[in-house]
């Protein structure tokens, strides 16, 4: 029996320029399996500094000029990953956003979703995001384009959203940080008759699973890191997933700092779309440090060897490529 072919496009490989996500994928395994010593020890700042030091060190094989445009903060309170730092070994001029260890508290608590995250884009294309809140929308792809809105209630995106994956509202699930901050929003989407998946942290992995089919993830809304809004929406671009973004500011020095780091077309306060966040070709690598939803975290299936799950992205190509590295622990011994 041959097997039916059911796509209508070549099944061709498109060859593509060099895959740097793979790369970047040494990058993140470094800093998952130097935080993973950390996992359920209580010592969340341990946990991070392992896994920015780790990532550190691993960026100098990566060949390219690299600027660190979404990182652990300003030279004077980070010693290393801090914005406007230089990494990579030589190579073209790229971006770089990097959550070392996204979900220190997940880590230190041994609970579910804590990776490691890096994202790469052309220099100029990471949006400059301050370290401050970011609210967010973001659905998966194959959907009309603007299907949600974040100027829109809770409820005309929810009703909005089922029109367009021919369901009802109840069939779909929210998902948002549990935050007293959400109060309203977690009760306005029940009230319209959704079922709410609250996380504890870690909105990456939350936003990225509106676009992994069977997730039960399709929608995700509210407020966390910018930062990590960057790094979210480097990761929809290559899924093809929707998702908008508004800087959430608490004082006037605040939007003018903010106004003094972005491209000077672009109003801090406006929505942000997809491209304002992360423009031009780019790619997404995460590491599991603890089993969640999107990889399995750090595992040790024998003595002499740690095995890693990553997942790599290139938005160019729409490759999503999974990838399970076996670690030999003491090459010298086998
Ligand atoms: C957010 C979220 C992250 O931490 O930054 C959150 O985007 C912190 O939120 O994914 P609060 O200040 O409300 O606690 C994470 O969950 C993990 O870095
Ligand atoms: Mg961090
Ligand atoms: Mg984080």
């Amino acid at each position: 029996m041959t097997a039916k072919q059911t796509h209508h496009v070549p099944h061709e490989y498109r060859v593509t320029g060099r895959n740097l996500g793979l790369d970047l994928a040494r990058v993140t395994e470094a800093a998952a399996i130097a935080s993973a010593r950390w996992t359920g020890r209580g010592d969340k700042n341990a946990a991070d500094g392992a896994a920015v030091e780790a990532m550190r060190k691993a960026f100098d094989t990566v060949a390219i000029n690299g600027t660190v445009t979404i990182g652990e903060g300003e030279m004077d309170e980070a010693p290393m990953l801090y914005i406007g730092e230089k990494v990579g070994c030589g190579g073209p001029d790229m971006d770089i956003a990097v959550d070392p260890l996204e979900g220190t508290n997940l880590c230190a608590r041994s609970l579910p979703n804590a990776i490691t995250v890096v994202a790469l884009a052309q220099k100029g294309c990471f949006l400059h995001a301050p370290d401050i809140y970011m609210q967010k929308i973001a659905v998966g792809p194959g959907l009309p384009e603007g299907v949600v809105d974040i100027d829109a209630s809770i409820g005309q995106n929810l009703a909005s959203l089922a029109q367009a994956k021919k369901c009802d509202v109840s069939d779909l699930t929210l998902c948002a940080l549990e935050r007293e901050r959400h109060n309203e929003l977690v009760a306005k989407a029940r009230e319209a008759g959704a079922r709410v998946r609250l996380l504890s942290d870690g909105d990456v992995a939350a936003v990225i699973a509106t676009c992994l089919p069977g997730s039960g993830v399709d929608i995700y809304a509210g407020s966390g890191g910018a930062p990590e809004g960057v790094l979210a929406a480097a990761a929809i671009r290559c899924m093809n997933g929707q998702m908008q973004g508004r800087l959430l500011f608490e004082n006037e020095e605040q939007i003018a700092r903010t106004r003094s780091m972005i491209r000077p077309d672009l109003d801090p306060t406006q929505a942000l779309s997809l491209t304002d966040m992360a423009a031009g070709p780019v790619f997404f690598c995460a590491t599991g440090v603890t089993t969640g939803d999107l990889l399995r975290g750090i595992e040790y299936p024998s003595s002499n060897y740690i095995r890693t799950h990553s997942v790599m992205m290139r938005s160019e190509s729409g490759t999503i490529r999974y990838m399970e590295t076996y670690h030999l622990l003491d090459p010298h011994a086998a």
